[in-house]
């Protein structure tokens, strides 16, 4: 990583915590999920750290975000609490869902995470009605809509962002570019040579791209287009490519079996964004290794606390089944 002059607002340190701290999380997920105790399916992050810990560190606790179902560390950035989204997964009462969504349905309306779907692209257009009513309210906040490059191809992207546009709304699109859709690579997928943020230009929001494994970048590029849409200036769309390492869905790796190549994996590995950024601040002596062993002890102490905190609570009760939901059940 080769940085050309050092940026006194730039977070480095919270920053690279963030990011070994979200790895850490999915990655206890993944070892732990073969005890048959978290019993939905999970998304995981590994590999895509930097996107989630950059955004993370530009929004306030008081912007909106939606997201989809690779969401654990977008929910964690946002602020939300690492025990509720566990004793979530679990499948606890004390989950941030009452233990009735799983991991592909978190909400926290305490830290503005409005929620997440499993339907792809299911939350785009509630984020820009989220954008709509901070319009309307003539606040500062914003909205942040976390999409894959998937979601890009589901047709509501088009008119919510047309919207979004049209009415000059204050929404973040944050799409974090993996390549894949499930087993897809882009190349089946959509024209070659096609830059999605290229395309997404045609619309009329303001676009930009970068380094999705570079945290720093993504931090600088995300504080830019926030700092535009709190201006009053509309929507933007920000397109960071990166790399999933895990299967789409669950704790294994998958090179295996045949849609992408071990070769493909490896590279993007070693552009991994968390050994990249270590490397960086200990070569600029903005932190020591000792420093970094200490972050490391307290993620794991607070991982740890919030697995015992999700195993030892309680399974809702049936007759909660329907509490808590948008609409009463009539008996
Ligand atoms: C409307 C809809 N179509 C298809 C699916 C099946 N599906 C689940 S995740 C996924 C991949 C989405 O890819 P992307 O948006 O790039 O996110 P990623 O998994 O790469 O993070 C698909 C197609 C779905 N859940 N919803
Ligand atoms: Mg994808």
């Amino acid at each position: 990583m080769t940085r050309q002059h050092f940026d006194a607002t730039t977070p480095y340190r919270q920053l690279l915590f963030s990011m070994k701290r979200l790895r850490a999380v999915e990655e206890t997920i993944a070892e732990r999920y073969l005890e048959w105790k978290m019993r939905c399916p999970v998304h995981l992050s590994t590999g895509q750290e930097a996107v989630s810990a950059g955004i993370g560190k530009v929004l306030e606790r008081t912007d909106f975000c939606v997201s989809g179902h690779r969401a654990h560390t977008h929910y964690l950035s946002k602020g939300g609490s690492l025990k509720r989204m566990l004793a979530e997964i679990y499948g606890k009462r004390t989950g941030c869902s009452s233990g009735k969504g799983g991991s592909m349905h978190l909400i926290d309306e305490s830290v503005g995470f409005k929620g997440s779907t499993a339907i792809v692209g299911g939350t785009i257009p509630v984020g820009v009605g989220l954008g709509l009513s901070i319009a309307l309210a003539k606040t500062k906040q914003i909205s942040c809509v976390f999409l894959g490059d998937g979601a890009v191809e589901e047709g509501v992207f088009y008119e919510a962002v047309n919207f979004a546009v049209l009415k000059k709304l204050p929404v973040l699109f944050l799409c974090e570019n993996n390549f894949y859709s499930v087993y897809s690579p882009l190349k089946v997928r959509q024209p070659e040579g096609r830059q999605i943020h290229e395309m997404v230009a045609g619309l009329g929001v303001r676009t930009d791209c970068g380094d999705g494994n570079d945290v720093f970048e993504v931090f600088s590029k995300c504080q830019l287009a926030v700092n535009d849409i709190r201006a009053g200036n509309g929507p933007a769309f920000l397109e960071f490519a990166t790399y999933r390492w895990r299967e789409h869905c669950g704790p294994n790796y998958d090179n295996d079996i045949g849609y992408r190549s071990e070769e493909e994996f490896q590279t993007w590995k070693f552009k991994d964004p968390i050994a990249n950024a270590e490397a960086f601040l200990l070569e600029s002596g903005l932190i020591t290794s000792s420093e970094i062993n200490e972050f490391d002890k307290a993620i794991a102490i607070e991982i740890h606390e919030a697995f015992e905190f999700a195993e030892a609570s309680p399974f809702p009760e049936p007759q909660e089944a329907f509490r808590d939901l948008y609409w009463e059940v009539k008996t």
